[in-house]
């Protein structure tokens, strides 16, 4: 389970999206624009590089089911780090007042495993370490592929606070202004199994601005303590 992804023995991450879908001036079908997006590259044995999770207690809340909590609980193999740095290249979608103009924003995400449980997903927003928004999904049944089960969190919709904060984002007009913003905001998402509720995955995200012309990218981490 050791390698260049985001996983353990009993659930990997295998793709991952945030994106703005909206229609094109011309085109029938719709236009999506990826702000942040993880491949389904196969795995390498290359090991990741670890970060220290103390490093990042503050950028999460750390009592009370935070990061150092769930750290302290374990498994400490299931912690990963995610730097992202996302693409805001995009023409803003016209807005009604209050509204978004018809786009739909959303994230989207696959996992994998060899076990059929029911898959629960915890979203933490957080601004200046201090959660913002949460939310907590479930996973649609699994469906047996390729001799494991594969789990889909699809189009789930951003919340507003995301929306808004991106929009605003958005209108900053140079990057370091908007990566200043940024190291203020951050996500954790932990993966429990729903019936035993034993952590499966926590990952933490934090976020730069891409350079336009690069698109969106994004590095790996295992977090790690002495
Ligand atoms: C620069 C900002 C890029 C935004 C990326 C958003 C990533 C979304 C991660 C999942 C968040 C789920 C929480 C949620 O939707 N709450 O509504």
């Amino acid at each position: 389970w050791q390698g260049s992804h985001i996983g353990t023995e009993t659930l990997r991450l295998v793709e991952f999206t945030a994106f703005v879908e909206q229609q094109g001036e011309q085109d029938v079908c719709k236009q999506q624009h990826r702000f942040v997006h993880i491949d389904p590259t196969p795995t390498t044995e290359t090991p990741l590089e670890v970060v220290d999770v103390r490093q990042i207690y503050d950028k999460f809340p750390e009592r009370g089911g935070g990061l150092r909590d769930l750290y302290d609980q374990g498994p400490p193999h299931a912690f990963f780090l995610v730097k992202f740095w996302a693409d805001l290249s995009f023409p803003l979608p016209e807005e009604e007042p209050g509204g978004t103009g018809g786009a739909f924003y959303g994230v989207s995400s696959r996992y994998e495993g060899p076990r059929a449980l029911t898959l629960s997903c915890t979203s933490k927003v957080c601004s200046f370490g201090k959660q913002v928004v949460e939310k907590l999904e479930t996973a649609e049944p699994p469906h047996w592929e390729d001799g494991r089960f594969v789990f889909h969190l699809q189009r789930s919709p951003l919340c507003e606070y995301l929306i808004n904060f991106i929009r605003k984002l958005q209108t900053l007009p140079e990057k370091p202004m908007m990566d200043s913003v940024l190291e203020n905001f951050t996500i954790l998402q932990v993966l429990r199994d729903q019936e035993t509720q034993e952590l499966l995955l926590c990952v933490a995200f934090v976020f730069e601005v891409s350079a336009s012309e690069r698109g969106a990218q994004h590095h790996i981490y295992q977090l790690g303590r002495d």
